[in-house]
């Protein structure tokens, strides 16, 4: 790891943000935590220009603004690299019917589940639905998160699914976060298209693609890989048309049945593959060796009360990298705050906690296929979570209130956390 900075600001003492005496968890791969006890972390226009021990700062450096974190944890700012945090409504009743005994699938055939929350995010102005998300946004940003992404698929029609965006989008102007859109018009299939998959998928393929990305609007495609949405080749066309608009693509699969979405990711040299509860031996192998990330959602896991984990201990021998996510929506996974997704990874898939800080910081940076974060080292941007804690693993452990004591958003300290 390098560790002093070539940066010719550190001699003359001019950075702009200096923080000394933490305990730093750069998340640098090689240790579980790349730790460095006493250390310091220097900003220069937004990027880190200095992360060591105390002991190597240069003699005399000096910043606009010091920071004495006494011991405090530093870790590069959390990553939450899957939500569907823009929506409307909440489904409540559709909780209380499945602890009554109704399954998610039962559900979805009656026209309750994701139809539910498209009905009322179809009705909900741009306005409505901005003031209805912004708190699930600020709910992360208090947690730790400097990176966020959100997808679409509450719409299923060209302008809803165009309005889910832009929101998404405009959350990232009104608050100090990186926000990244994934267009997930290949979630369901809308009332109006049931039981015509391959006329829904058309019409996504042909109009609503081409138009998200017309405007600018996506930074990938996702799709739903499920007996209740998607075969894999109909996700094959979509992926295809993601192509040939040079947008990387994501996929959910594996959640409910194994159809073998996770290979078709991998052969798509997709991002991530999400979910992955019944991912089978072979889809490992499929995933292992190609860069695809393995994305844990033990929010869902555990309020569908499922029982079948996803294969963590065949992905760690197979060397695939494991992202763990919010996948804050209103069915499946109403959590807004990526530390419990941490413990919940913890406590019902096994990952240990360095596993799941590395899963919500330099794993999430590849699943979004941002290569400067994740990591705190020279070079790459100063998004920072500094916490009233002094182990790393107590990000982990703690099941709330969050020990977040200051955000850093490109070397800018964010104390208004709620704002
Ligand atoms: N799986 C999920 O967990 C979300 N989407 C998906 O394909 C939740 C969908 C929902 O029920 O609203
Ligand atoms: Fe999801």
């Amino acid at each position: 790891m390098t560790t002093a900075s070539a940066d010719p600001l550190a001699a003359a003492g001019g950075w702009d943000l200096l923080i000394r005496r933490a305990r730093v968890a750069t998340m640098v791969p090689g240790s579980p935590y790349g730790e460095i006890a006493g250390g310091s972390l220097a900003v220069s226009d937004g990027r880190i220009a200095f992360v060591g021990p105390d002991a190597e700062l240069p003699p005399g450096a000096t910043a606009t603004l010091e920071l004495d974190a006494e011991g405090r944890l530093l870790t590069p700012g959390l990553i939450d690299c899957h939500t569907h945090l823009v929506h409307a409504g909440h489904r409540a009743a559709e909780f209380e019917q499945r602890l009554l005994g109704a399954s998610y699938g039962e559900i979805a055939r009656s026209g309750g589940g994701v139809r539910s929350t498209v009905t009322a995010t179809r009705a909900a102005d741009a306005a409505t639905l901005l003031l209805e998300s912004r708190p699930r946004l600020a709910a992360l940003l208090a947690d730790g998160v400097t990176t966020v992404e959100v997808k679409s698929g509450y719409g299923l029609d060209l302008d809803t699914e165009l309005k889910q965006l832009r929101v998404a989008r405009r959350l990232g102007e009104l608050l100090p976060v990186t926000v990244r859109t994934t267009f997930l018009g290949a979630h369901a299939v809308p009332a109006e298209f049931d039981g015509r998959p391959d006329a829904y998928l058309d019409f996504v393929v042909g109009e609503v693609l081409p138009a998200v990305a017309a405007a600018g609007l996506a930074d990938a495609v996702d799709a739903c890989c499920e007996q209740l949405a998607f075969s894999p080749a109909q996700v094959a066309r979509l992926f295809a048309a993601a192509a040939v608009l040079s947008l990387p693509v994501k996929l959910h699969a594996e959640q409910l049945s194994d159809s073998g979405g996770a290979a078709l990711a991998a052969r798509h040299r997709a991002l991530s593959a999400d979910h992955l509860e019944h991912l089978s031996v072979e889809g490992v192998r499929a995933m292992a060796g190609s860069g695809t990330v393995a994305v844990l959602l033990p929010g869902a896991y555990l309020h569908l009360r499922d029982t079948h984990a996803p294969p963590v201990a065949a992905l760690r021998a197979a060397g695939v990298s494991m992202a763990v996510a919010t996948d804050c929506n209103p069915g499946t996974s109403p959590l807004a705050s990526l530390t419990t997704a941490m413990n919940l990874a913890c406590t019902l898939f096994r990952l240990t906690p360095a596993e799941a800080l590395a899963a919500t910081t330099r794993h999430a940076a590849r699943a979004l296929g941002l290569a400067d974060r994740g990591v705190l080292a020279v070079g790459l941007r100063a998004d920072l979570a500094l916490w009233d804690a002094d182990h790393p693993a107590e990000l982990a452990s703690r099941l709330g209130p969050s020990s977040l004591a200051t955000r850093v958003v490109a070397g800018r300290p964010d104390h208004a956390q709620a704002s």
